[in-house]
């Protein structure tokens, strides 16, 4: 970890214990960190809540926020959203555990019910499914396919009953 980022998370800590500013408001602050391509323009930003704080991220540098990251009070990642293709819709969500991240799900035409699901060992991608609609509206299918270092090594189908909307349905995703 860097100086900066100590010192940045000290500066946090004190928000929490004391007066609230949101947006936090970096004037007069070494703030060269929240510009990662370094053009003069900042790509990261902070937002507090009640339970924790918000890192905004804009990864492609179109001045877009593109990856919100939600840390509890102990500066650890609880959950994100992003948007990984880069047209401006959040379709992907991540659950973290310890620190890193434990599953994702990708809703990719935006109607509420999951397509894609991925699940992380340690942080490692472990497996990714794939809901796959039958035209008969049933005996849905998953596609499965298992990775070892982030390579696929397997594929399988597996037929399944339930509805779309039941795929993950579990998945956590509370809002702050
Ligand atoms: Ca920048
Ligand atoms: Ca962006
Ligand atoms: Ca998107």
């Amino acid at each position: 970890m860097s100086i900066k980022k100590i010192i940045f998370l000290a500066a946090l800590s004190l928000i929490f214990i004391g007066c609230r500013e949101n947006p936090i408001d970096f004037d007069g602050v070494d703030s060269s960190f929240l510009d990662n391509n370094r053009d003069g323009v900042d790509d990261v930003s902070y937002e507090i809540t009640e339970n924790g704080y918000f890192q905004l991220i804009d990864r492609n540098f179109d001045t877009k926020m593109d990856e919100s990251v939600f840390f509890g009070k102990d500066e650890l990642p609880i959950k994100s959203k992003s948007d990984d293709d880069f047209d401006g819709y959040m379709e992907t969500q991540t659950v973290f555990k310890d620190g890193l991240p434990e599953a994702s799900v990708v809703d990719v035409d935006l109607d509420g019910k999951y397509d894609l699901f991925f699940q992380y060992r340690h942080g490692v991608l472990l497996y990714a499914e794939q809901f796959i609609l039958n035209d008969s509206g049933k005996n849905h299918k998953i596609k499965r396919i298992t990775f070892k270092y982030y390579f696929p090594i397997k594929e399988e189908f597996i037929d399944v009953s339930f509805k779309h909307r039941d795929f993950h349905k579990n998945f956590n995703n509370t809002d702050q």
